[in-house]
């Protein structure tokens, strides 16, 4: 019987048809994808918080009603993601658990302080432009609610990495201090930015399984090089320089060389130590903490009206 059913298991994947929550798959695959779609989850919620930062300092009412919206989508882009995540087999509470408890990670980008107000822009420029990358080819992951989520998330992250991109159009096209301020946006978020698409390859303990599930579609160089190919003409539009003297079109690859990546940073931002990393944690043990007074009311009205309560 196991084995006619991971041969089902391997024909659906061949065939790029989708896995769904009932069908049968190996024990491994399940607990890839929660431990991707729970990192995943967590980055959305986490990631709430660099932005938030400004949202009392936006420079006019049209800025704070954009970044309200776009800090809105996250969390909803995190209640996606932990429902996939549940289609697993996995409550909310025992993912929110271990990402309270260090168990799980979330994304190394969002250790890093929010300085200035060009920094909402350089987010959205370059974090969400990353997150697409990434996420695009995440829509036909063979995980079906996964996949699914992804096409939603990708709409909104297209909006989000357009706001980013005009925001810091308008600094650079403004005075000469606002023009600074975005550049120096751009320079503390490029190599960061970089580092969001996972250890190089060789160092990629996941990839090549994840490859031949068709979680993941390309490798993390891939989507890298991807990456930095679509920035360098967006900064010379944008009128600002990308921090690498290194970047230079390579005739031969067809793609742009770039510097080499600091990955004792990466590193060290993954085991606690970046600038933010206790401060994001503490804060959202906090807002947790502080929400549970809603969990239990809304536990109660579901249990007062007959309903099961989750
Ligand atoms: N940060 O073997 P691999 C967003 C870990 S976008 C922290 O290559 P894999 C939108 C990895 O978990 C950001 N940890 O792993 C937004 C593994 O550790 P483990 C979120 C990282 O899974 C914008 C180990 O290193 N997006 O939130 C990172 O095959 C603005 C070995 O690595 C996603 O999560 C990292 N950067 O590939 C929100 C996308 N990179 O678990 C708000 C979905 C690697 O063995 C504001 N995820 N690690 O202990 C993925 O595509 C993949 O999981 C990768 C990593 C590509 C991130």
């Amino acid at each position: 019987e196991e084995a006619a059913q991971e041969a089902a298991f391997d024909a659906t994947v061949a065939a790029d048809e989708r896995i769904e929550p009932r069908d049968w798959m190996p024990e491994a695959y399940r607990s890839t994808l929660v431990r991707q779609i729970a990192q995943h989850a967590h980055s959305e919620i986490i990631g709430m918080q660099p932005e938030a930062n400004w949202i009392t300092r936006a420079p006019s009412l049209r800025r704070k009603a954009i970044l309200m919206a776009k800090v809105q989508d996250e969390a909803g882009h995190g209640l996606y993601l932990y429902s996939a995540a549940e289609t697993l087999g996995t409550s909310r509470d025992e993912l929110l658990d271990k990402l309270h408890t260090g168990r799980q990670k979330y994304s190394s980008i969002f250790n890093y302080p929010t300085l200035t107000w060009a920094d909402v822009g350089a987010i959205g420029w370059l974090v969400d432009g990353a997150a697409i990358t990434n996420q695009v080819p995440l829509c036909r992951c063979s995980y079906g609610p996964y996949a699914r989520a992804m096409v939603r998330v990708c709409k909104e992250e297209s909006f989000h990495q357009r706001q980013g991109y005009e925001l810091l159009l308008t600094l650079s096209r403004g005075t000469e201090a606002q023009h600074a301020m975005a550049q120096d946006a751009v320079d503390r978020w490029w190599w960061p930015s970089l580092m969001m698409f996972g250890p190089p390859d060789d160092e990629s303990s996941h990839s090549a399984q994840s490859m031949a599930w068709k979680i993941k579609r390309h490798s993390n160089d891939e989507l890298r090089q991807r990456f930095v190919d679509i920035c360098v003409p967006q900064a010379e539009a944008l009128g600002l320089t990308l921090p690498d003297p290194d970047l230079v079109w390579n005739e031969d690859r067809g793609h742009y060389d770039f510097g080499s990546i600091d990955w004792t940073e990466f590193r060290e931002v993954l085991k606690g130590n970046g600038p933010c990393n206790e401060q994001r944690i503490n804060r959202r043990r906090r807002a947790h903490e502080e929400g549970a007074w809603v969990r239990e009311a809304a536990a109660a009205h579901a249990a007062k009206h007959g309903k099961a309560g989750r």
